[in-house]
């Protein structure tokens, strides 16, 4: 493959946010009259606003509980929460390594996308100030079918008119590159190999990419 894009999830690749996640969830569910732990809460990375509240609500055990009109409002009150954190951030929550490679990809002419699940992901990129080093962002307000399903990362390709065969996954989680897989992308994995048996390759974090070494070809 020729690199020509590169697609980044968002929170696990370039910044943190599931601590924030966490502590929003941990407060509903407090409301609630139940523990959430952070060991639960891994449950939710990655996955969708709403099938984290059902996760949610399935380790509270009151899944059955809710009607969907009193669910939609237990994501909105969650996600004030997360929007009052997030609103916080700067550009010292930037994992290590993700703007030099932004920044890199851009100089050698390689176009970057944002393929997040987050509906919140424009709010973040402002926030930690790397906005402006996506050419095209997509995210949870654009796509119908979450993860594993590969649409978050084609429609970015689509937007930028690259192939498939020449897009290079980003990702941290397992369903993030199962995706990758499905669209016939390269899938980078971000994290560790154990937890991410779809993978083409694993790094710990951007720092550890030899990106170098995939300017023109990735093995
Ligand atoms: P929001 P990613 C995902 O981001 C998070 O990992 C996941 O925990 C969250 O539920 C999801 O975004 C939706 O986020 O509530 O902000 O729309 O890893 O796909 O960048
Ligand atoms: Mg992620």
């Amino acid at each position: 493959m020729i690199l020509r894009c590169a697609i980044f999830d968002l929170d696990g690749v370039l910044v943190d946010t599931a601590k924030y996640h966490y502590l929003a969830w941990k407060e509903l569910a407090a409301k609630l009259g139940f523990d959430f732990s952070p060991q639960q809460n891994e449950r939710l990375k990655g996955v969708s606003r709403m099938d984290s509240l059902n996760i949610l609500l399935e380790v509270g055990r009151m899944r059955e509980r809710f009607t969907a009109e009193e669910k939609e409002k237990m994501a909105q009150e969650k996600n004030a929460r997360y929007v009052a954190y997030i609103s916080k951030m700067d550009s010292s929550e930037l994992l290590g390594g993700a703007e030099a490679l932004l920044r890199q990809l851009r100089k050698r002419g390689i176009k970057t996308a944002l393929g997040s699940a987050s509906k919140n992901s424009q709010l973040i990129l402002q926030k930690v100030g790397i906005a402006s080093l996506f050419d095209v962002i997509v995210d949870g307000n654009d796509v119908s079918h979450a993860k594993p399903d590969p649409e978050v990362f084609t429609l970015g390709a689509d937007r930028l008119q690259i192939p498939y065969q020449d897009c290079a996954v980003f990702e941290d989680s397992e369903a993030g590159l199962q995706a990758a897989k499905r669209a016939g992308m390269a899938a980078i994995g971000i994290g560790e190999r154990k937890n991410l048996p779809s993978a083409d390759v694993v790094y710990q974090d951007l720092t550890q990419f030899p990106a170098e070494r995939y300017f023109k070809f990735i093995q």
